[in-house]
């Protein structure tokens, strides 16, 4: 590691660049929306291997064409079912869909995932449904790192439709979900308090809000306390801005799902004629993406002054008989990793 790293020629970042010739043929097979090689191509970047980066950055270059639609919101709010009830609302107007679902609450793919997966199965079949659980805990690139290359990856694919679902509305989902153009937040009734602790994150990123369980008693209440809090909002903003709608819901029965799939058409529609506030969406969007990246490969270095420092112990024989000194040794370490000018 500590010879590899140490060469001036050939810092980290290009080091990646491991077979050109493959890479160019998965390249085109993704493109050529070679499922095999998608799912292959989603794990590798599951674990956040650098090699995937001449691949991505390929990809990322032909994509741009996904209508990618983020579904958050609170545990057992209906996120898992609502998506099986988009898939067949999307597939009935032929377009292709992928969902993706992100699990960060769970370390491993545990009951939930089991449980979507299930439920996903009758899909199962159909070719132009592609459905795959993240597990992004443990991931190295972070769990909006991995989402977001998992997103162009799929993009790149030819995928019409990509629908993200994450569970919770926290500080990663958040970070996740800004990745995304149009993001739905699934509440439920009869809980006045969790409406209002999800409300700072949920607002911050819902396009669409969808009041889930519709059946259950207390849903107007929800999706008119919902309302009042936008129009508050709304007072605010200039007059092109999106005004968030509430779509009542019944996932398990589908009612409402006609609806809510309208309404993220509207909103797609809404960015397109405005251009200004797609574009400053956008950048909002890319400059957190390459900022993501930058701190990725600041911890990558870090891990790897880490080892080299590890491998120094001999050196500090000499700092403690002051034949050399702490100070001269860390520049030494630091030359490892500084970019050539
Ligand atoms: N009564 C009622 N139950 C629903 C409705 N939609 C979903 N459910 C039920 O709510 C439970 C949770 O549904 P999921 O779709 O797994 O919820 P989720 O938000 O994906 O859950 P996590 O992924 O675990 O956060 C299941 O038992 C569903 O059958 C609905 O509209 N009405
Ligand atoms: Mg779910």
């Amino acid at each position: 590691l500590f010879v590899r790293w140490a060469s001036p020629a050939a810092p980290p970042f290009e080091i990646q660049v491991a077979n050109t010739a493959d890479d160019a043929a998965l390249v085109q097979r993704i493109i050529a929306g070679d499922t095999r090689s998608v799912a292959r191509l989603i794990s590798r970047v599951e674990e956040g291997n650098n090699d995937n980066v001449p691949v991505l950055r390929e990809l990322y270059r032909r994509s741009g064409s996904a209508k990618i639609v983020g579904i958050s919101g609170p545990p057992g709010a209906g996120k898992s079912t609502l998506v099986d009830q988009m898939i067949h609302c999307y597939r009935a107007k032929g377009l292709r869909v992928a969902v993706v679902a992100v699990d960060p609450s769970s370390p491993f793919s545990g009951g939930a995932v089991l449980g979507d997966r299930v439920r996903m199965a009758k899909h199962a079949t159909d070719r132009d449904v592609f459905i795959r659980s993240l597990a992004a805990r443990g991931t190295l690139g972070g769990v909006t790192g991995a989402t977001a290359d998992v997103l162009t990856v799929l993009d790149a694919a030819g995928w019409d439709i990509i629908l993200l679902e994450t569970v919770g509305v926290g500080q990663n989902e958040v970070e996740v979900m800004r990745q995304v153009p149009t993001v739905v937040v699934v509440q439920n009734p009869g809980d006045g308090d969790a409406v209002q602790s999800v409300k700072a994150g949920a607002l911050e990123i819902a396009h669409v809000f969808a009041v889930n369980k519709a059946d259950m008693a207390g849903a107007d209440q929800v999706a008119r306390h919902l309302g009042e809090m936008l129009a508050t909002r709304a007072q605010a903003a200039s007059s092109d801005e999106w005004k968030v709608p509430v779509v009542l819901t019944e996932a398990s029965t589908g009612r409402g799902v006609a609806d809510l799939v309208e309404a993220i058409d509207r909103h797609c529609e809404s960015l397109k004629l405005h251009p200004g506030i797609a574009r400053r969406e956008a950048l909002n969007r890319l400059s957190a993406r390459v900022a993501d990246l930058s701190s990725r490969a600041i911890r990558q270095q870090l891990s790897i002054l880490t080892a080299a420092a590890g491998e120094m112990a001999g050196k500090l024989d000499d700092v403690i008989e002051r034949r050399s000194d702490p100070y001269s040794l860390s520049q030494e370490l630091l030359s490892l990793i500084s970019q050539p000018d």
